[in-house]
């Protein structure tokens, strides 16, 4: 094994499944097509200040009106699965009331497309993009969004319950809650921990809602799952393992608790006693969140290193939220988050495959009998189309290499016992990256977003040709 985690020649088992993953307003565009309805990230991204440029969704990476091409290249990439996820204001405009069927027929074109070309579909009921008639109404600080959460997801699995291979409730309930809610980084854009930690519960909720609701309407026997970005910490010094305690509380078992035990972690309550009663779980409502999970997502890119603050010199704030006034960390002041020594890629996150590996065997000892999945990893580097004899190539080096140690971290865990299914690129293609607009690029397909010509990056050729061989290639 390398220090450097670039293996050669690790060969993935048969039933490891390579794909990648998108999600619905970073590329469809189309914001107000067939009849669409508004969600929170269009009324973000069109007031001013907000995204870096001031970019917007409106038009994205226009997959909408490129379904068949983008299809195409999946194949050309030899997909196996692809993770996507659905627009809910496409199938409810304002989040109630009968389905759109204009927004049914787009997603079944999708998931037909991908079944007639041997793809898995991987669906994402919610990556975010809430529609804002139900922000109107609180949003998710309402508990009401989640039961109509539920009706959306039944809308979904009436449609689609025959055909679909998973389907995941939520991703990252973690940037929902805290980016949403806490930071006000993300849409909705609101500033208030008690509002954060509510979020965190009511999603929690909505997510159980919507199993049950899937599982009498699903008939091939599919897989239930969510997406967490869990974070793995750090500590530094003396005041390390408390700062740790602290947000992996906040970040971590504040969802793996009632998720996969059915109880909130205790020590959560107390540290947030300040800020909030936690009057909002209801008796049985963490019954309703734990429910059998097939596989569960998770959400890989770097690591947090942390300790408590200790008043004299300047804090330091290096959690990637420090253009924002407002903590995503309620009842967590006095942790302090410290810059990592690098190399990092284009969004300033430490590279750091180790802590994949470290991540997935952690889940595997606390909770052994849980099937993983890696649902999201990737980096943005700053990449450049160069035209050359035989075309036009994108030789970002930087990324591939990112993916190779990735694949490493992943294929050791493999060896350490760990349950994992497969593992998703992110992304398929340069995409709006929420609040960096189109500045970072995310994609191993290039997205020219003048022309939305698409150029397979020199990281997508390495990585048909790992999923081809099964085999990661010598460096
Ligand atoms: C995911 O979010 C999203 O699911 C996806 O839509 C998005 O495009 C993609 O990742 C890339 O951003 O400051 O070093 O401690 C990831 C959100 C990123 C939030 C890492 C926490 C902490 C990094 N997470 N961040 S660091």
């Amino acid at each position: 094994a390398s220090p450097d985690y670039r293996d050669a020649g690790l060969t993935f088992p048969d039933s490891f499944i390579f794909g990648s993953a998108t999600a619905s307003y970073q590329i469809e565009g189309a914001f107000d097509e067939d009849g669409r309805g508004p969600s929170i990230w269009d009324t973000f991204s069109h007031t001013p200040g907000k995204i870096w440029n001031g970019d917007t969704g409106d038009v994205a990476s226009g997959h909408y009106h490129r379904l068949e091409e983008d299809l195409d290249m999946m194949v050309t990439l030899g997909l196996q699965a692809y993770r996507f996820s659905i627009a809910w204001s496409r199938i409810q405009p304002t989040g109630r009331g009968p389905a759109n069927q204009a927004g049914l027929d787009f997603y079944g074109r999708l998931i037909d497309g991908l079944i007639a070309r041997g793809i898995s579909p991987i669906v994402t009921l919610y990556h975010w993009d809430l529609p804002q008639a139900l922000e109107d109404e609180g949003g998710w600080t309402n508990r009401a969004t989640a039961y109509a959460f539920a009706d959306y997801a039944a809308i979904l699995g009436a449609a689609f319950g025959d055909r679909v291979d998973t389907w995941t409730t939520l991703n990252e309930p973690w940037c929902s809650a805290y980016l949403g809610y806490g930071s006000g980084s993300h849409a909705p854009g609101r500033t208030d921990g008690a509002e954060a930690l509510t979020a965190v519960h009511h999603l929690n909720l909505a997510h159980g809602l919507a199993i049950l609701a899937l599982k009498p309407l699903v008939t091939n026997d599919p897989d239930f799952s969510i997406t967490l970005n869990l974070h793995v910490l750090r500590g530094e010094g003396e005041t390390g393992p408390e700062a740790v305690r602290q947000i992996d509380a906040l970040a971590n078992r504040v969802f793996l608790g009632p998720l996969l035990t059915g109880a909130y972690p205790a020590d959560v309550f107390e540290d947030t006693k300040d800020v909030t009663d936690w009057a909002f779980i209801l008796p049985g409502d963490t019954e309703i969140i734990h429910q059998p999970l097939e596989v569960l997502g998770v959400n890989y890119y770097s690591t947090t290193l942390v300790r408590l603050w200790d008043g004299a010199a300047p804090r330091q704030n290096a959690d990637g939220h420090k253009d924002v006034g407002a903590s995503p960390w309620p009842g967590a002041d006095r942790v302090e988050f410290l810059a990592q020594p690098g190399p990092y890629t284009e969004m300033g996150w430490n590279i750091e495959p180790a802590g994949l590996e470290e991540l997935l065997v952690a889940l595997h000892e606390e909770f052994p009998a849980q099937p993983l999945m890696v649902t999201e990893n990737g980096a943005a580097f700053a990449d450049t189309v160069v035209q050359t004899e035989d075309g036009p190539r994108v030789h970002d080096v930087d990324r591939t290499d990112y993916l190779r140690r990735h694949f490493t971290a992943a294929h050791r865990a493999l060896a350490r016992g760990v349950d994992l299914r497969g593992y998703q690129v992110w992304s398929l293609m340069d995409n709006f990256e929420w609040g960096y607009g189109y500045s970072k690029r995310f994609g191993i397909v290039h997205v020219d977003y003048d022309t939305l010509v698409r150029t397979p990056k020199d990281s997508a050729r390495w990585y048909a040709a790992l999923v081809a061989t099964r085999t990661l290639p010598a460096v």
